[in-house]
């Protein structure tokens, strides 16, 4: 049956006005004021705002990593997104060290296909770049996974040296995808981890001291130099800092374009959080929380369109897994839960707040995500013809962040017990309503594999 919302303040990145949106099957069928119902199922949207499905294009579900596996599922991770106005997730598949790209890429089909209840992408991480992942790029591109992350730290199991970085950009560039980077120093974060160690400083305040600013802005501005000498699209993955932002203002000085993700956590959290040497281990990540000034220079960045997009490396791990890591920091699965919150969260504490506008909001939770990665205006926009993701928000409405009425598999949350204004009432996944008041009316294996073409933006 089609479905009609009637009188909703529909928004997107550049409109904002009163409408009403004819969905049949899985797309937007008509915007207007006053459509007839003409039999379709009506959602009153009357004092609420509609924005196009969220986008979160840093996820990790069922990650093999630090000897354990991130604790939400393709079908949790992508459930609890959906409860949060998230429609579509894009996780990174990790090319494991001496096997191809086609191998891991198996890995991670057999994880997600008919399992997850949201729409997912795919990322391809290079971590060995070798003659024989030269060859597969192409292939890679045409299954629809058109960007390529590099990581910069994490030495012996995902990091890549300057060398493999240059030759994954030629290549890259050569088939007009994008690449990606976790932008921080390995060699000198491992040479300030070991040093802290070795003076037995085990708690959790020493992730954070054994990641200074230095070592995400060194490597943001190489990794920028390195793209402007390629001439690839570059994009870095969840810049925390003041100093790697404005590695970024120094490339816009030359012409050049590098992409920014940050995540909600930066913008939110604090390194204050790391002196709970008891509690501090819920918020290990990588890059760690800023400071302050950090914040503010990131909201900044999002008003001066240097920031583009926000995530969340949602990277959960169960208490009892954090555990692993109770007499020494550097053995703490890095990651935290958030693919649930990003949406009402910057809702509430960037529009509500009058950091940002709406079309701000709208424009950094999705649209822009959709552009950069491939798949727009399918995904990304309310417009005829796109998928009816539709997100519908109670702008009023106030709600408390708990471990225990959230949907991700994770049992805390770094924002317990925050009161936020504005949350997500209905959501609709390629036609279907996927959330209604709470209860998910979808289920696993309903999400798809999105095949996305090359960037766009
Ligand atoms: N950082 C994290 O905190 N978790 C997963 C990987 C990463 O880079
Ligand atoms: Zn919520
Ligand atoms: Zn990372
Ligand atoms: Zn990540």
């Amino acid at each position: 049956m089609p479905i009609l919302l009637k009188n909703g303040r529909v928004v997107t990145a550049d409109s904002d006005a009163v409408c009403d949106i004819l969905v049949e099957g899985e797309i937007i069928a008509a915007l207007g004021r006053n459509l007839p119902a003409n039999g379709a199922e009506v959602i009153d949207c009357t004092g609420k705002i509609v924005v196009p499905g969220g986008i979160d294009p840093h996820v990790h579900l069922e990650m093999p990593f630090m000897g354990t596996f991130s604790s939400d599922t393709y079908e949790t991770g992508t459930r609890a997104a959906l409860h949060g106005g998230t429609t579509t997730v894009i996780d990174f598949i990790l090319q494991k060290q001496g096997h191809s790209l086609r191998s891991a890429l198996e890995e991670w089909q057999g994880r997600a296909t008919g399992n997850a209840v949201g729409d997912y992408g795919f990322h391809m991480a290079v971590t060995n770049f070798n003659p024989g992942t030269k060859e597969e790029i192409k292939e890679i591109m045409a299954e629809g996974i058109t960007s390529f992350k590099t990581f910069m730290a994490y030495k012996g199991a995902l990091m890549i040296d300057d060398a493999q970085m240059v030759g994954l950009m030629a290549e890259v560039k050569k088939h007009g995808g994008l690449v990606t980077a976790h932008a921080t120093n390995g060699d000198l974060i491992d040479t300030l981890v070991a040093q802290h160690r070795a003076q037995g400083l085990l708690t959790p305040l020493y992730h954070y001291r054994s990641q200074p600013e230095v070592t995400e802005a060194e490597a943001s501005g190489r990794f920028a130099d390195i793209a402007n000498y390629t001439g690839v699209q570059a994009y870095i993955v969840h810049l925390t800092c003041e100093g790697a932002l404005n590695q970024v203002r120094r490339a816009t000085e030359r012409n050049q374009r590098v992409l920014v993700e940050t995540c909600i956590q930066y913008l939110l959290l604090d390194a204050s959080r790391y002196e709970d040497a008891a509690k501090g281990a819920q918020v290990v990540m990588s890059p760690p929380l800023r400071e302050k000034k950090d914040q503010a220079t990131l909201w900044a960045g999002i008003n001066q369109g240097l920031v583009n997009v926000l995530g969340t490396d949602h990277c959960p791990f169960m208490w009892e897994q954090k555990l692993l890591g109770k007499e020494d920091f550097s053995k703490i699965p890095n990651g935290h839960p958030a693919v649930e919150h990003r949406v009402e969260l910057l809702f509430s504490e960037g529009v509500n707040k009058g950091r940002i506008t709406l079309n701000k909001f709208v424009e950094i939770t999705s649209t822009n995500a959709a552009k950069i990665f491939g798949m727009f205006p399918r995904k990304g926009t309310i417009s005829i013809g796109a998928d009816a993701d539709l997100v519908i928000i109670d702008p009023n409405k106030t709600h408390i962040i708990s471990a225990a009425t959230h949907h991700m598999n994770c049992d805390y949350s770094a924002y317990e017990g925050w009161e936020l204004t504005g949350k997500v009432d209905t959501v609709l996944l390629r036609g279907k309503v996927a959330i209604d008041a709470g209860k998910a009316k979808v289920g696993r294996g309903y999400g798809q594999f999105i095949r996305r073409g090359k960037p766009n933006f």
